[in-house]
């Protein structure tokens, strides 16, 4: 009996970890001394992002091209997280309106299906 549990859960496991490869997932990118960290950044399809302000400061979390929002996502001053999830694949570049200089990242978006 105990043994019949126990190879049960074995077989669930192994496909509860088998399958995670496609499943969604919540990436952390961290404001630290004014620096998205990670800078750039790899996701998958469908992944969110969170972005968690670690200081004092206030950031936005804007997409584009410093100084040129796209609109893609905005979060106006991120006091604590701000989160996004990206179903499309691709580039895309963002910065902190208030210190755009110097506080610039990069998602980038790949298919759900690659796997590296
Ligand atoms: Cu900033």
């Amino acid at each position: 009996m105990v043994k019949n549990v126990l190879f049960l859960t074995g077989v669930l496991l192994f496909f509860f970890l088998g399958s995670q490869e496609g499943w969604s997932e919540t990436v952390e990118v961290k404001i630290i001394k004014s620096t998205f960290i990670p800078t750039v950044i790899k996701i998958k399809k469908g992944d969110t992002i969170r972005w968690v302000n670690t200081e004092e400061l206030l950031h936005t979390v804007t997409s584009g091209k410093a100084p040129d929002p796209d609109k893609k996502f905005h979060a106006a001053y991120v006091k604590k997280e701000f989160e996004v999830t990206l179903d499309k694949e691709g580039f895309y570049d963002y910065f902190c309106e208030l210190h755009q200089a110097v506080m610039r990242g990069v998602v980038i978006v790949r298919p759900a299906a690659s796997g590296d």
